[in-house]
């Protein structure tokens, strides 16, 4: 068989070599055009891995589904394989490089026998810019190539800009027997390659994305001097056309693809503002000669959460995934071969089959139990960031864009207000590390559960953690025009449960006095865990919340915050002797203060 499909030959001998374990029955090199990208398409809808849905309503969009026991990261499963354990850290599973090379490729051996290698070339950021870096991924599954098409920059111009360099990263997937118990997404930071087996969902095997772009791209970003962040980033120009831009970190499932393509209400739309998205998901940071950090989203589209997308929640994402669009795990609506999920609409389809690919009976569906649900609660679309109605016209640029203000933010029912700043940088990063949320469907596990996120990078950095927010705070000092920093927490409940704050759209008015204070337009109330806004400066006209309300959204229970000071303390033991000495005298000074 010939291995040698492209002129690089470090990409050759490693394509033998994988080869040479998987035993491929041909080889095919990805060169990111229209034609080879249908033809896969008909290959893959002649096997039933994707339906085509209706050309009419959903031109291009295509149906899949996966295996029932494979539609989240698994976490446990998710390894950081660096030869010495310390380097990977308490909070990630660590396995030694040796023994995981070894143990897996028993589980390669053979595996895509009678199948095609497709070899992926893609690119992290714009093809040749300073952010880009590259990666090769082989898989055995077109669905992968597809999603992948869409996520990253593919084709034979990164293979060009590679030239005869072998600086990429080495990316291997085989679907295997889907097994739960033996897949493994394993990652060898210090020999740029990523491992991933027994796997065909998403998150664990379109290899670019947290793999890459987070978890080796976070652990170069040491190294190098840069930042790979779990963040979206968004603009947002005033009415005389000027656009600042935020890039915020919310744990998995938080709502960041929402508040990315946010629509201003109408308080503001009518003003003449805007909101561009960037990005909803990644980012990465550079300082720039003028010290502010710059970021670019390096993916290249979505790979949204479906339920609870609407037209209400987030028409942006709705028209994004309304052509060029493959769905994974909804609910297949037969009776115009489209697609549905859980909060959509209220239209309940009448004939349809499940995400299992069961039919469904809608009159037995029941909102409070997720066994009845015809959609699974992590089901996705992958669409085009191209496709996207406000898609920044920065989204190409190499250069990025300048952050004014970081936005960390969490699912807390009580502790955190509203909103928050911190008194400066190093304060900041104490506020990311201490970053709390409940669990969410988008793991595998279970949901509902308080833990600890920090700076949303739990699952995703690369190497220990203590080290990664001395990383932040080295940043934070190369960039003498640092961007403000700042927590903010829409899930504020009320006695019965209720969310408070109204969320979706009206985050803006949050994002507003953010801006405004990166601007010095607005004083704010000094409270020990920071800057919190004065009640009227956050413009609630139009909203069916009393200025008492917004008061009691904004205000800081001190016992709440001492008792949660205990559990910052736990989990800073749990992360270990890495944890920066700045960031025990920032607990220390705000438990003093909290006490006072
Ligand atoms: C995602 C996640 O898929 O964070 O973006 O889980
Ligand atoms: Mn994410």
């Amino acid at each position: 068989m010939n291995t040698n499909v492209t002129s690089n030959k470090f990409v050759n001998e490693w394509i033998a070599e994988m080869a040479e374990m998987v035993n491929p029955a041909n080889i095919v090199l990805i060169d990111g055009s229209e034609e080879q990208a249908e033809a896969l398409r008909a290959q893959a809808l002649a096997t039933g891995e994707l339906f085509k849905l209706n050309e009419e309503k959903l031109p291009n969009c295509y149906l899949h589904r996966t295996a029932v026991n494979d539609v989240a990261r698994v976490e446990d499963r998710t390894f950081i394989c660096t030869s010495k354990k310390e380097d990977a850290g308490n909070i990630n599973y660590w396995m030694d490089p040796k023994e995981c090379y070894a143990k897996l490729s028993k589980l390669y051996k053979g595996s895509y026998t009678g199948k095609t290698m497709y070899v992926i070339p893609y690119s992290m950021s714009v093809v040749g810019s300073d952010f880009a870096k590259y990666g090769i991924e082989l898989t055995d599954s077109i669905y992968v190539v597809l999603n992948m098409l869409i996520m990253t920059r593919v084709g034979l111009n990164v293979l060009e800009a590679l030239g005869d360099k072998a600086d990429f990263i080495k990316g291997l997937h085989a679907c295997a027997q889907v097994d739960p118990e033996n897949r493994y997404i394993c990652h060898f930071p210090e020999d740029n390659t990523i491992w991933s087996v027994n796997s065909a969902y998403g998150g664990n095997v379109l290899l670019g994305k947290k793999c890459f772009a987070l978890r080796i791209a976070s652990y170069l970003g040491r190294k190098e001097g840069w930042m790979a962040e779990h963040m979206l980033i968004l603009g947002i120009e005033n009415p005389q056309g000027e656009v600042k831009y935020i890039s915020a970190a919310f744990p998995s499932a938080c709502g960041k693809t929402n508040l990315a393509m946010l629509i201003p209400p109408a308080l503001y739309k009518n003003q003449g503002y805007k909101v561009w998205c960037v990005g909803d998901d990644i980012a990465w940071l550079r300082v720039g000669k003028d010290g502010r950090l710059w970021a670019v989203n390096p993916e290249n589209g979505f790979f949204g959460v479906a339920p609870g997308t609407n037209e209400k929640s987030n028409p942006n994402a709705l028209h994004t995934a309304m052509r060029d669009t493959i769905f994974t795990n909804v609910c297949h609506n037969l009776e115009d071969n489209t697609v549905w999920w859980e909060g959509l609409n209220n239209d309940l389809p009448k004939k349809a089959i499940d995400w299992t690919g069961k039919p469904w009976d809608a009159s037995k569906f029941d909102k409070k139990d997720k066994s009845t649900y015809a959609a699974h609660p992590n089901s996705r679309f992958t669409a085009m960031a191209a496709n996207c109605p406000c898609i920044s016209d920065k989204f190409d640029d190499p250069a990025g864009v300048p952050i004014s203000a970081i936005v960390f933010g969490g699912r807390r029912a009580k502790t955190a207000p509203l909103v928050y700043q911190s008194t400066g940088w190093q304060n900041g990063v104490f506020v990311g590390s201490i970053m709390a949320s409940e669990t969410t469907a988008a793991a595998a596990g279970a949901v509902g559960v308080v833990r600890r996120d920090p700076m949303a990078m739990r699952p995703f950095v690369g190497y220990d953690m203590g080290d990664y927010w001395a990383h932040w705070l080295k940043m934070g000092k190369a960039a003498a025009n640092a961007p403000k920093i700042f927590h903010v927490n829409w899930f504020r409940t009320d006695d019965e449960g209720h969310f408070i704050w109204p969320g979706f759209g009206d985050n803006m008015r949050v994002l507003m006095w953010i801006l405004a204070r990166c601007e010095d337009k607005v004083d704010a109330v000094s409270t020990p865990i920071g800057f919190v806004p004065k009640a009227e400066d956050i413009n609630i006209e139009g909203l069916d919340i009393s200025i008492d309300t917004l008061k009691g959204l904004l205000s800081v229970d001190k016992e709440l915050w001492l008792e949660d000071c205990k559990g910052i303390h736990e989990f800073y033991k749990q992360v270990g002797e890495r944890v920066p000495a700045e960031l025990y005298e920032e607990l220390a000074a705000l438990e003093e203060r909290l006490s006072k």
